[in-house]
């Protein structure tokens, strides 16, 4: 890049950068890669340090303001920010749209079938962004509908909302309304981080974006995961000409505001229930959460002739799924012992049903936050379910509580081995030191290692491995493979052919792979994909053990707390006794010769996995992948670089495709 001087560059230069995010954020199809952009945002950085009087406030380097507030603002919204009335059934949406047809036909409007643009309903908080003259001026919650807080410190922190609009088709003033999210990868992480740090813990996406937006520090705001969606407009001035709702969300994008790309555009009931099944059957593999879809008449002549009933449109519904959230009894808290030595307070629950899955168990994360939340035994409380994510206590519903209920507190003993339980300085949780004589993290630390992606031992479940700790046939994992058939055999239900099963599965998982060996060893932030790089990097078991945390660090995705664990494991003389004693007992995998990881045929390739697969198992094709060098992810994104699509892919085979994201087959990967 050649040296910029000129203060027209330095405003080229904004432009270009913001092009970029526009690319990257609303299209999703990047056009530069990460590293040339970092380059020209470091250059900025240098000409706004040279002169600061070249400042503009549209400047992607601006996004974040260095004071905090002392309090938010009210903010009357020009027009009121709506809400949305409900459907939860087939019946109640066919009502919807007959209360519709018959209105239209009352206005001698005469139309049968609607045409309606459906949307995802996001979880999160909705926002209003007002742009004067094309550039960011104020943003503010949606607050009781007419006055909201001011956030617009905060919102110019979210990376996917542009400062100022692109092109020039933009009315003097433009207020968007939408939802800013926090991405379920983004909560699983910051969370993840907040533990580990000892800060305060989301219980779900919702209020991480809630939380974050109504920090005072913006500096704080600009650390989370935020995203936004942009989903309708309020004032508008001079007003556009759109004729559809569908229109004007496309104009949005084009002036660089992310619209959701699941937004579809149906006709009547039919096409909305289609559309609701459709968003249901995705929801899970979503990287955020939504509870439910929206259908809004698209046609906005139509629109303004339905009107509004109160404080909702007649034209919109929402359709939820059904409710993830359940008041329910407390009847105990117990405290568990993680394969690592964590103590986690569980939430014992009198049977609830949860969005049609029955609730009996739920997390209480750590010792803060029950104290935080003051979860009681014989409290009535919230439990939310989400996703495939533990269930866990969301409040308690202090008017129900019991008189005379005692605060819970933590042990000082560890529940199952009875050792004093240590809380290391900076972690949240409280752990029990006594690592394999513990019999609760030995039940754990056996499952881990036979699971599929560690030994992958067929025919030793969970119950099994319990029976075998308990009637104490197995102190380590090397146990596993001196058991006899009479000693398995003699358990509680376990027939001769069973016994002899599981002594064939554990035989052969003897026959292994390094990768699988270490991820199977359990360490501490040893994922598979570490466990990967380990083996891909230093090639030989003793190597791995005797690595420095120097040279750990200088692999791709090891830092310093996953080095600090992987040196800590090694230095542990039991652990280093347990692999002896596996070795011994004949665990064997392929050398790996110099197979370096930029040498693999996918090496740094990410690719997803779709479809029926008709000759390998899912984890067996992911395994494969894996072992090519590639990373695997669950969704299909413009990062993508290959897509295997099995027999009856859906929407990530139609997404790969309309990204132009390399496609292949089963057979393909086979042939590898
Ligand atoms: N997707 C979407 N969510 N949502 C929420 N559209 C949408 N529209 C809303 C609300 C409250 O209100 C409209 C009436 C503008």
């Amino acid at each position: 890049m050649s040296e910029i001087n000129t203060r027209s560059e330095y405003e080229q230069l904004i432009q270009q950068l913001n092009e970029h995010a526009y690319h990257y954020y609303v299209l999703d199809e990047p056009i530069i890669a990460d590293q040339e952009y970092d380059v020209l945002y470091k250059e900025l950085l240098r000409l706004e340090a040279a002169h600061p009087e070249w400042v503009t406030e549209d400047s992607p380097a601006q996004r974040v303001a260095d004071q905090p507030l002392d309090r938010f603002h009210p903010v009357e919204h020009a027009l009121p920010m709506l809400s949305l009335g409900n459907v939860f059934s087939k019946d109640e949406l066919s009502d919807f749209n007959q209360r519709i047809v018959k209105f239209l036909e009352k206005a001698q409007v005469g139309i049968s079938d609607i045409s309606y643009c459906a949307e995802p309903k996001l979880d999160g908080l909705a926002v209003s962004i007002r742009y004067q003259d094309g550039k960011l001026v104020q943003a503010a919650t949606r607050g009781d509908g007419n006055t909201g807080e001011e956030i617009t410190a905060n919102i110019k922190t979210i990376q996917s909302i542009p400062l100022s609009l692109r092109g020039d088709d933009f009315p003097e003033i433009l207020e968007v309304r939408g939802e800013v999210v926090m991405p379920r990868d983004g909560f699983q992480r910051y969370n993840q981080w907040a533990l580990e740090n000892n800060e305060k813990v989301f219980a779900n996406p919702r209020n991480g974006a809630a939380g974050s937006l109504r920090q005072l520090d913006p500096r704080k705001t600009a650390q989370r995961p935020l995203a936004f969606y942009a989903y309708s407009v309020g004032l508008v001035q001079p007003a556009h000409h759109h004729q559809r709702h569908s229109d004007v969300l496309a104009w949005l994008k084009s002036l660089g505001l992310p619209v959701n790309d699941l937004t579809s555009v149906v006709q009547g009931s039919i096409g909305c229930l289609d559309y609701y099944q459709k968003i249901a059957g995705l929801r899970d593999g979503l990287n955020f959460d939504i509870d439910g879809v929206v259908y809004k008449v698209d046609d906005l002549a139509q629109q303004e002739i339905l009107g509004f009933v109160t404080k909702a449109p007649r034209w919109a519904t929402a359709h939820k799924f059904p409710a993830e959230e359940a008041t329910t009894l407390v009847e105990n808290i117990d405290v568990q012992v993680g394969r690592t030595g964590s103590i986690t307070p569980v939430a014992r629950l009198k049977p609830v049903s949860v969005g049609g899955v029955t609730v009996t168990n739920a997390t209480l994360h750590n010792e803060d936050e029950i104290r935080r939340k003051d979860v009681r035994v014989g409290d009535t409380v919230f439990v939310r379910r989400a996703g495939d994510v533990i269930p866990e206590v969301v409040k308690v519903v202090l008017a129900k509580r019991p008189d005379h209920s005692i605060p819970f507190t933590m042990p000082i003993t560890c529940p199952v081995c009875q050792s004093e339980l240590h809380k290391i300085e900076g972690e949240a949780v409280l752990r029990c030191p006594a690592g394999l004589t513990c019999d609760a993290q030995l039940k754990e630390g056996i499952k881990h290692f036979a699971s599929r992606k560690g030994m992958d031992i067929e025919g030793l479940g969970d119950k099994l491995v319990e029976q075998l700790v308990d009637a104490g046939l197995v102190h380590s994992p090397a146990d596993l493979y001196c058991l006899t058939e009479s000693q398995v055999a003699g358990l509680e239900r376990m027939a001769q052919k069973s016994a002899q099963n599981l002594l064939d599965g554990i035989e052969r998982s003897k026959q292994t792979t390094l990768p699988r060996f270490i991820y199977s060893l359990g360490i501490r932030e040893v994922g598979e994909a570490t466990a990967m790089t380990l083996a891909n990097h230093l090639y030989k078991l003793a190597t791995i053990m005797t690595a420095s945390h120097e040279e750990l660090i200088l692999l791709p995705d090891v830092g310093d707390v996953v080095a600090s664990r992987i040196v800590q494991y090694f230095a542990n003389k039991g652990n280093i006794e347990v692999i002896e004693a596996l070795l011994q007992a004949g665990i064997r995998w392929p050398e790996i010769i110099g197979k370096s990881e930029e040498k693999l045929p996918l090496a740094g390739k990410i690719v997803v996995l779709t479809g029926t697969l008709s000759t390998l198992k899912r984890t067996e094709a992911k395994q494969k992948l894996l072992d090519l060098g590639a990373k695997v992810t669950g969704s299909v994104s413009a990062k993508t670089d290959l897509l295997v699509a099995g027999e009856n892919a859906g929407s990530k085979l139609a997404k790969a495709e309309q990204l132009q994201v390399q496609i292949v087959d089963e057979q393909w990967l086979l042939d590898q």
